[in-house]
């Protein structure tokens, strides 16, 4: 079975449906994501970080919206663009900043990096570098609560081209078989490094992938935060219903390259322009002032704030100690 677009079943209003308070809440936060990416790229760029480093530039309405529809005890899980996702959750943007400059103050003590985050407190699972990996430990996250007989859910998000992965259809047959409640959530940004999904798939409605497992599936337009919440909200209470899993595709964009090394000249000009158009924070920035939700000036103080608080951020980071070698062999593997 695959459900039907729910964007396209029922027209929303979020003025109507949101308080001024949370609409700035989704702009701070969107705003945050995006200048903590662009100065980690220009931080990269300097020779701070090392390794590699993937910017969720362009995604932020995905991450922002699922978080706002989940409950404490909710799982997350995702591959190696993940700053964005574990700031969503709440974990603290400088650890996260130190953790992508190898520092002793970061998320993982500096010896994680930019794809290897990790917040257990915040129930945040990574961070993970091999693709389509996310999605069997996601399903496995899932399986223990199921297990344990409460009522969380997993958010297990992975990319297009991870969406090919064989160990991927392992885990969509256990998690319907099991009807574990578990959220498969694709961010189709529409490319696998240089590859667009175009060139390397037979389908491109990837949720339809589930139909072989009697799982369902929605598209979603993940470059509009309200799209995400309320066609996420949906799928979500459909999974804690206890429905077992669903796939939520959401339709999306990465402004930059793949990594920091990567130029994009697979894709033209005009694509990119195209995009551009629909900037998720843009386009909420429109919703709030158009509505008269807050003047400019409000709006121009929270850009100012975001500013500060990179600034901060990278402070804290850059002044942060190199990890001491006596911590080299130190909880790397868990017994
Ligand atoms: C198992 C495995 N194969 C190949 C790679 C190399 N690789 C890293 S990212 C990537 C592309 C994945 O694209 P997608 O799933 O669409 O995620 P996106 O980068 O667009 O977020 C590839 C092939 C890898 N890390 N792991
Ligand atoms: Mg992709």
């Amino acid at each position: 079975m695959v459900l039907k677009s729910v964007s396209a079943q029922a027209k929303h209003n979020p003025i109507k449906n949101f308080s001024k308070k949370e609409l700035l809440a989704f702009y701070r936060e969107m705003l945050l994501i995006r200048r903590f990416e662009e100065r980690a790229g220009q931080l990269y760029g300097m020779g701070l970080i090392a390794g590699f480093c993937h910017l969720y530039i362009g995604q932020e309405a995905i991450a922002t919206g699922m978080h706002s529809t989940m409950k404490e005890g909710d799982k997350v899980i995702t591959t190696y663009r993940d700053h964005g996702h574990m700031i969503a959750v709440g974990s603290n943007p400088k650890k996260i900043m130190a953790e992508l400059l190898g520092r002793s103050g970061g998320s993982s003590k500096g010896k994680g990096g930019s794809m290897h985050l990790f917040d257990l407190e915040k129930h945040f699972y990574g961070g993970h570098g091999i693709v389509g990996a996310s999605v069997p430990i996601g399903a496995g996250l899932a399986f223990a609560d199921k297990y344990r007989g409460n009522n969380n859910l997993t958010y297990c998000y992975f990319g297009d081209g991870a969406a090919h992965q064989g160990q991927v259809y392992e885990a969509f047959n256990m998690a319907k078989l099991w009807n574990l409640p578990v959220l498969f959530i694709i961010e189709n940004n529409h490319y696998a490094m240089g590859t667009s999904l175009a060139r390397s798939s037979s389908v491109d409605e990837l949720h339809k992938r589930g139909i072989g497992f009697n799982i369902p599936g929605v598209k979603i337009n993940g470059m509009d935060i309200f799209d995400v919440i309320h066609d996420g909200q949906k799928c979500v209470d459909y999974v804690r219903a206890g429905n077992g899993p669903m796939i939520l595709e959401m339709d999306t964009y990465r402004y930059r390259g793949h990594s920091m090394s990567d130029p994009a000249t697979y894709r033209s000009k005009e694509e990119l322009n195209y995009k551009k158009e629909q900037d998720p924070i843009d386009s909420l920035r429109k919703v709030i002032l158009d509505g008269k939700i807050a003047a400019e000036s409000e709006i121009e103080k929270i850009d100012g704030e975001i500013k500060n608080e990179i600034n901060d951020i990278v402070e804290f980071a850059k002044n942060s100690p190199e990890p001491d070698e006596s911590e080299l062999l130190t909880e790397i593997y868990k017994n």
